[in-house]
């Protein structure tokens, strides 16, 4: 960004944050215009991730927030494993068919996330020690969901963070039961469920090298078994203190030699200091109602709202140089409210990792990442 254009910038955020600060705008307002998602036509899809008040409607501002300017919803934990399928035989589909329901009246490309996951499993599965019991929980899990589904989400999250972060395998009830062989299963089984649907692996850091030589392993196997794989997901849970853009693009190279679609899947900027920023920190150390680690309870400061604006503008920078090879950029969550960073890795802070405030108010983010497109069109 040259000095001039920075200076225009500087001015143009005080006055928005002056602006969101004086002005609850009502949702009338903030529907009219263009959103992300038409800025972005043509060269891929802008999603949110949506929690369960938002996939009930719950708040009209919201909803109306979620029609105008994303194209593509991911559940952000309803169709998790302990919630979707909490017994054996017994599966809870009302919020999965809601947010169906939803994606279908705004039209949009819908997320299944996701289907094979060590985390966030239901207790009856952690408790399987047989090979046998895993594959069968394995088959009726994905089989009954993704065919539940069929012709309606239009891609699945297959498998998610099957790796360590030196590109290991990562040791997983299902690794530890079924060896390599569950991904390549749970494609396969994806794959028959619904021919049609896409079919992603997903997990965070997978931009950093040896994660990503891990990762591209792993694809290949898939592959070479055969099966399809459409696309890869990088997570994209990152950091104001920079984003690492050298190693996204890279990523994105590569992954898309492997004929995938490359998405950025859960995109969001943390402005909080985490525990291991701390020299000899320990993550486990007790940073609860610490000021230290959590400095801004009352406001995200000028300065850091512009630190943050120009690191999502790089990013989308990059994304728009490769929009043949991106095909989906999806936002972990709503607004600085809904975010999950406010709970992790510290319960109770008040985080602002997203392009729209705690009214529902677009940031100087949001400016910089629409105007990446007003940018690109002039001369
Ligand atoms: O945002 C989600 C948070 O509300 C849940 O408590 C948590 C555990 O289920 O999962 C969060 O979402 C995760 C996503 O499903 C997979 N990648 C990491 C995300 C952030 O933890």
């Amino acid at each position: 960004m040259g000095f001039a254009r920075f200076c225009l910038f500087l001015m143009f955020v005080s006055s928005m944050v002056f602006m969101a600060s004086c002005s609850k705008t009502d949702g009338k307002k903030e529907s009219l215009g263009r959103g992300l998602k038409d800025a972005y036509k043509g060269d891929f899809l802008i999603g949110a991730a949506l929690g369960r008040p938002y996939i009930l409607g719950q708040d009209s501002v919201a909803d109306m927030l979620i029609k105008k300017h994303f194209n593509t919803i991911s559940p952000e934990n309803d169709m998790k494993c302990e919630l979707i399928h909490p017994e054996w035989n017994k599966y809870y589909f009302d919020i999965a068919d809601k947010f169906v329901e939803l994606g279908k009246e705004n039209n949009q490309f819908l997320l299944g996330h996701t289907l094979v996951w060590h985390s966030q499993l239901a207790p009856f599965v952690t408790k399987i020690t047989s090979a046998d019991s895993l594959r069968l929980f394995m088959k009726e899990h994905i089989s009954t969901i993704v065919g539940r589904y069929k012709g309606k989400i239009n891609a699945w999250d297959v498998v998610n963070e099957a790796l360590n972060e030196d590109g290991t395998m990562r040791k997983s009830i299902f690794y530890n039961l079924l060896g390599d062989q569950y991904i390549i299963d749970a494609f396969r089984l994806a794959q028959t469920a619904d021919p049609k649907a896409e079919l992603y692996y997903n997990d965070y850091n997978i931009e950093q090298p040896a994660k990503r030589k891990g990762a591209i392993e792993l694809i290949k196997k898939i592959q070479a078994a055969g099966i399809r794989i459409d696309g890869v997901g990088i997570q994209g849970h990152w950091s104001i203190r920079g984003l690492p853009l050298e190693d996204i693009e890279q990523s994105i190279l590569d992954y898309s030699a492997l004929g995938l679609k490359v998405m950025l899947t859960e995109l969001d900027i943390t402005v909080l200091p985490n525990p291991w920023d701390l020299r000899g920190a320990d993550v486990n150390q007790n940073f609860e109602g610490s000021a230290m680690m959590n400095p801004y309870p009352q406001g995200l400061p000028d300065s850091m709202q512009v630190k943050l604006a120009m690191e999502y503008e790089s990013l989308f920078d990059l994304l728009v140089k490769h929009k043949d090879k991106v095909s989906r950029v999806t936002f972990w969550g709503v607004n600085d409210e809904s975010s999950w960073l406010n709970g992790w890795p510290i319960r109770g802070r008040t985080n602002y990792p997203l392009l729209f405030d705690r009214n529902y108010q677009p940031k100087p983010a949001y400016y910089r990442v629409m105007s990446v497109k007003d940018e690109e069109k002039r001369p």
